[in-house]
This record gives C-alpha cells, sequence and structure tokens, in this order.
C-alpha cells in the first residue's frame, strides 16, 4: 500500500486527481516552470516520483543524489509510513546527497479522517524540530494542488535564497548533433 506520492505527482502535473495509480517501478520526471518572488523569477523545476518500495532503493538514489529539494510523503493512517520518514528516508537524505537538501514533509491523505494514526500535531513539531516545511493534503482533492504549489513556491524561494539551484549560464548543453570535425 503505497503512501500516494505518485497520486502527488500527478496532482502536481495536471492540477487535477488521478485516478488509478500502480506501483511506481521507473521513476518519471517532469519540466515545470514556476515562478517566485517578487521580484519575479522563473525558476525551471525538474520533478521526479520515485518509487518507494525499498527492492527499488539503490535504483531511486540516483534522483536525489544531486536534488535540492525532497518531498518526504507518509500517510496519516500508515504508522510505519511515519516511522519509515525518520528510519530511512531522513537518513537516505544525509547520506546521500552531496550537501544540503531542502525538505518538505507531507502527511498525505488527510480525507481519511476517519482512520487517522499521526496526530497532526506530532508530525508538526516532527518537522519544526527537523527545519522542514509541512503540510498535510489529500491527493484526492483537486483544491488540495494549491497547498502543494504553495509549499514547493516557499521551498525554491529559500533554495534561491540559499545560493542553490543551478544558473542557466552554468548549464552546458552538448549538442550531439553537430557532425565530427573533419581530420584532414
Ligand atoms: N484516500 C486516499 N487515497 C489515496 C490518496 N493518495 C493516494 N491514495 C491511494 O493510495 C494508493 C497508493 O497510491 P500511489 O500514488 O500509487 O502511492 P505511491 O506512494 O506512489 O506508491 P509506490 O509507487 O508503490 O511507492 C492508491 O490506491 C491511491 O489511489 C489520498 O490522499 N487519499
Ligand atoms: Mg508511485
Amino acid at each position: 500500500h503505497g503512501v500516494g506520492k505518485t497520486s502527488i505527482f500527478k496532482l502536481f502535473e495536471n492540477h487535477e486527481v488521478f485516478q488509478s495509480p500502480v506501483v511506481t517501478i521507473d521513476a518519471q520526471t517532469i519540466e515545470r516552470n514556476i515562478v517566485i518572488g517578487p521580484p519575479h523569477e522563473t525558476v525551471k523545476l525538474y520533478v521526479h516520483d520515485t518509487a518507494g518500495q525499498e527492492r527499488f532503493r539503490t535504483f531511486t538514489r540516483q534522483y536525489y543524489r544531486y536534488a535540492d529539494i525532497a518531498f518526504l510523503v507518509f500517510s496519516i493512517t500508515d504508522g510505519d509510513s511515519f516511522h519509515h520518514i525518520r528510519e530511512i528516508w531522513m537518513k537516505e537524505m544525509a547520506t546521500n546527497r552531496e550537501g544540503n537538501i531542502e525538505m518538505i514533509l507531507i502527511g498525505n491523505k488527510s480525507d481519511l479522517a476517519d482512520e487517522r494514526v499521526n496526530p497532526l500535531s506530532t508530525s508538526k513539531q516532527f518537522a519544526e524540530r527537523n527545519e522542514m516545511k509541512f503540510i498535510e493534503m489529500s491527493a484526492l482533492k483537486n483544491d488540495d494542488f494549491q497547498k502543494l504549489y504553495g509549499v514547493l513556491k516557499e521551498a525554491v524561494t529559500d533554495v534561491i535564497k540559499k545560493g542553490g539551484g543551478t544558473k542557466e549560464e552554468d548549464i552546458v548543453t552538448i549538442n550531439y548533433d553537430e557532425p565530427d570535425p573533419k581530420n584532414d
């Protein structure tokens, strides 16, 4: 039972609830511009949806090794998923990320209030202690797109403020289509 990473990713991609996600094996990536400010600044983001299951972990690492921002997602209805944030994912970030990473903690499935096992106050306090941003949301609610977008904007702003990210002029584009220079 997944915590809803693909569902959140799809909500972000389409601004709309995604009905039938399947277990993620191969990661997916989308490219999106986000405008922060004032002063207005356009930032290009590459957003990856990765596999949660342990057997894919080695493969998944490449996606956060150089990431500036990580969404750490648990389900408010799943106690283990919250423990995994601390026991697995924060350690993963500390060990495998080169340099600083901005972390956003997401308590997903907030629509299942009757099945809640992770109290809001506990998650909130945990996030504060670990200097993470935090939201609770439901990937099955179109309106929660705004929450997700809002917290991401804050995180991007912080990354830029701290001098993170890669400037356009620092990106080297290799043109593979160019013919080899003639050896004569
Ligand atoms: N009620 C409810 N169900 C959700 C929510 N988000 C996801 N789900 C359901 O939870 C199940 C797993 O969702 P996924 O998005 O595939 O989870 P995942 O984290 O990507 O899982 P892995 O790819 O296996 O790591 C699906 O049946 C979703 O429809 C939510 O906010 N509320
Ligand atoms: Mg998935």
